[in-house]
């Protein structure tokens, strides 16, 4: 199976008119980079009126701290993490994923041993999040998936609703310091128009709220298109991936400022007689890759704070020291300036009584 990954990058500094989308293809690591002309800025400014009007909803800053997967139910969040956690249940040192409490272990346990019987697990109902922590060169960050209906999504960002489900996903959103964007690219080439449009402009509702509340910090972002191991002749009748995403998901090509997109399945199928089974040797092929490559964006983002933080910790020490150097040159002046007084009042007082003396 061909899997194809890329990184569409906006280059800053561009004019409106001018704005490129460098894309790049990536095939087993050679990394072609091919060039396009996007006019996205026309999009931008109803775009941020639509952002505020999600943000309307508990807007507090929140504590962005963790890894936040959205998809619309049925993209295949449940499968992809119960893969991720079963790959790196057992990872290597410095590389692997716990479950924060017994119910997301026994539910993605579940969801493994189902899949590994050649059975689909059962579709989640309601809200539920599923909260793990992932270890990656040693450093530990949440990374939690809230599995919702659809309709939640549209609630939330169509209907601008405040429903307490509402609350929750928006809740959610607002503390992804990264995020990864599941997506079953069926529902774009052959799902009903609604679905697919749903499924676009969700997206961009939930990165446009992501990035107006992140207060300058960048937040990396996968475009992650899920069932590949069923898809991939599709992407590719549509002129391969890059054109795949440019073309069925165009508001959200045109709002990030860049993300990193890839093919995934998590399990392999065979044909069956009610639709696709899954292979009881299936094996989860890029299901890590958004994973690290958030991490490695996050650290880097830790490390450019740091030495930002660094750097003004040392400015604002010099400022101090010059400060203090020139409070130490005024005590001198004045210091200098008293001796003086002092010295010459002592000076003519001694000399009128010399004077005098001498006079008598
Ligand atoms: N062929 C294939 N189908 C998948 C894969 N992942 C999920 N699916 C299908 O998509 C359905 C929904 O997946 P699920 O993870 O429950 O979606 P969720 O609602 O986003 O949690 C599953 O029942 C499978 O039929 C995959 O990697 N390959
Ligand atoms: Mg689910």
């Amino acid at each position: 199976m061909q899997h194809d990954t890329m990184i569409f990058r906006k280059e800053s500094g561009v004019s409106r008119d001018d704005l490129k989308a460098t894309v790049a293809t990536q095939r087993g690591g050679d990394v072609a980079p091919v060039e396009q002309t996007e006019t996205a800025f026309s999009m931008m400014d109803s775009h941020t009126e639509m952002a505020d009007f999600g943000r309307s909803i508990g807007d507090a800053p929140k504590c962005r701290d963790r890894i936040v997967i959205l998809g619309r139910t049925r993209a295949g969040k449940t499968i992809y993490l119960a893969t991720l956690y079963e790959q790196l249940w057992q990872g290597e040192k410095g590389f692997h994923l716990r479950s924060v409490n017994g119910q997301t272990h026994m539910a993605l346990l579940g969801v493994v041993e189902t899949l590994r019987t050649g059975k689909w697990p059962a579709a989640t109902s309601g809200l539920r999040y599923l909260d793990l922590e992932i270890v990656y060169k040693g450093k530990s960050r949440p990374l939690v998936s809230l599995d919702y209906p659809g309709e939640v999504f549209r609630k939330a960002f169509v209907e601008g609703a405040t429903t307490p489900d509402v609350v929750e996903l928006l809740d959610h959103v607002d503390r992804a310091a990264a995020v990864v964007f599941l997506v079953d690219p069926k529902v774009a080439e052959h799902g009903s128009i609604s679905d697919a449009m749903d499924d676009d402009f969700g997206m961009l509702m939930a990165l446009q709220r992501i990035q107006s509340m992140a207060a300058g910090r960048p937040v990396p972002v996968t475009f992650v298109l899920t069932k590949c191991d069923l898809h991939m002749d599709m992407i590719r009748a549509a002129g391969g991936l890059t054109e795949f995403i440019k073309t069925r998901y165009r508001q959200f090509v045109r709002a990030a400022p860049d993300f990193f997109a890839y093919t995934c399945s998590a399990v392999q199928t065979v044909p069956g007689d009610n639709g696709p089974v899954v292979r009881n040797d299936y094996r989860p092929i890029r299901v890590t890759t958004p994973i690290v490559y958030l991490l490695d964006r996050l650290a880097q983002i830790d490390a450019d704070e740091a030495q930002r933080k660094n750097d003004r910790c040392v400015r604002d020490a010099q400022k101090r020291a010059i400060a203090d150097d020139e409070k130490a040159k005024r005590r001198a002046i004045v210091r200098w300036t008293l001796f003086w007084a002092l010295f010459l009042s002592l000076a003519v007082v001694l000399g009128m009584i010399a004077w005098r003396v001498a006079g008598r």
